[in-house]
């Protein structure tokens, strides 16, 4: 029988890139990301025995994970399993997990977790047209753009259901750039109000442009490892965070009209409830939120789901911590809130399917102690969240300090 501590898996490193516009291609942006998770930790691409990979918009290839190995020379190789995941922006958490699984039940001991893209460098007019395209149904009665559409959709749904004031939903975009602001690789430098969000061109019915993620270039890599090949490496066993639960549930690609939008299109909250299940833990526990908001609803409804605000009540949540944070500037955001102390899509940078690996990096350096200005004081859990499509998959993550 296996030890309790042989099933004992870590997210030992982390990596990655500027968010700044660049010539590079997705690829060479996830291997400088994993270069530097690699460097950090002292080991090479020859210890890596498993690569997941997520696909990227700009140079989307057949099997990202077989191209990216193959580019970076991990393939050719015995013994190397490399898995490509597609659940949207929900990519990095799932393969956090699946690496997790790789880990404890396949015999994999480090396994590289990577995702990188440059929809910067495309022009406003080609991202569009492929953004359109990924979740485009012709059912689904979106007009273009499609994705703000359909997130504009699930707002409407909100207000009308539970009273979402359109300042409510501003009020994320504003609060994630209070938090951006503390961070030096964010894209948003200075905070913004309410009221400059309302007063950006508007991209749906109550939806703006400041409420949309904001596109980015940029490559994030994640190591995970297990007990045994600390050791061999000679690397401290209590190195980085510990992978204590998870959970994922799935949605429709699309959300139905209006006036059939009902709680089953959702699935944040059960990810959530067998995240909690499986770490034994509740929202209580966690220290640090890692929460996705590719939109303003989707932070409204994600800081319900993990239980920070009742079901309905996500919306004056963040307006009040709005509030607290504009009346008090001499405290620090994360006294204040506990989330997203990077910045979030909205406002930290979204280069498509990557910016769940900033929640997971994130939650790591909380974890670690290594958050600098932003740290929040003895995070011993952390909870990162990752939403594909248009609420159509979720994963959640709970990573722990390992005491
Ligand atoms: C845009 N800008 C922002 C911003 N969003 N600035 C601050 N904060 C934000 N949140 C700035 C840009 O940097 C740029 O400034 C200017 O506004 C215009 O943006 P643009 O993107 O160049 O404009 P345009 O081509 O007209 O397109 C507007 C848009 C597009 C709203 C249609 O930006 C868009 O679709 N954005 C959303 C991206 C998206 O949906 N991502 C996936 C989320 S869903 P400057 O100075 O550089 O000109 C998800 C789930 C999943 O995450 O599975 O993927």
């Amino acid at each position: 029988m296996p030890s309790r501590t042989s099933k004992v898996v870590r997210l030992i490193s982390t990596g990655w890139t500027s968010l700044a516009k660049t010539t590079k291609s997705p690829v060479e942006l996830m291997e400088e990301a994993l270069t530097s998770a690699t460097k950090s930790i002292g080991i090479g691409f020859n210890d890596i025995g498993g690569l997941i990979a997520v696909p990227s918009l700009a140079d989307p290839h057949f099997m990202e994970a077989h191209y990216v190995a193959t580019h970076m020379g991990i393939l050719p190789a015995k013994n190397v399993v490399v898995r490509t995941v597609d659940t949207g922006g929900a990519g990095p958490v799932t393969a956090l997990l699946a690496a997790k699984r790789m880990v404890e039940y396949e015999g994999v001991d480090c396994v590289a977790v990577v995702a990188g893209d440059a929809v910067r460098q495309l022009s406003g007019e080609e991202f569009l047209k492929r953004a359109d395209q990924t979740c485009y149904h012709p059912a689904s009665g979106l007009p273009s753009p499609v994705i703000p559409s359909g997130y504009d959709r699930v707002a409407r749904y909100q207000m009308d259901k539970y009273g979402v004031s359109r300042a409510e939903l501003a009020a994320c975009s504003a609060v994630m750039s209070i938090m951006a602001s503390q961070h030096p690789l964010a894209m948003t430098k200075v905070p913004r109000t309410i009221e400059e969000v309302l007063a950006s061109p508007p991209v749906a019915s109550v939806t703006n442009l400041l409420e949309c993620a904001r596109r980015a270039d940029g490559g994030a890599a994640l190591l995970v490892a297990s007990p045994r090949f600390l050791e061999r490496k000679g690397i401290p066993s209590s190195t980085g965070s510990v992978i204590i639960g998870g959970g994922e549930a799935s949605g429709p690609l699309y959300p139905p009209q209006l006036d059939q939008i009902n709680e089953d299109m959702f699935s944040c909250e059960q990810a959530t409830k067998i995240a909690y299940q499986e770490a034994n833990v509740s929202v209580r526990d966690i220290d640090f939120f890692g929460l996705y908001d590719c939109y303003p609803v989707c932070l409204i409804r994600a800081v319900e789901a993990v239980g920070l605000a009742d079901q309905g009540e996500g919306g004056r949540y963040i307006l009040s911590k709005y509030h607290e944070l504009v009346a008090n500037p001499e405290k620090r955001p994360q006294d204040i809130l506990p989330i997203n102390t990077h910045g979030g899509l909205l406002a930290f940078g979204a280069p498509w399917e990557v910016p769940a690996m900033y929640n997971i990096i994130e939650a790591f350096h909380q974890i670690t102690n290594t958050a600098g200005t932003r740290q929040i004081p003895n995070v011993r859990r952390a909870l990162v969240y990752g939403n594909g499509g248009i609420f159509s998959h979720s994963a959640v993550a709970i990573l722990g300090n390992g005491i």
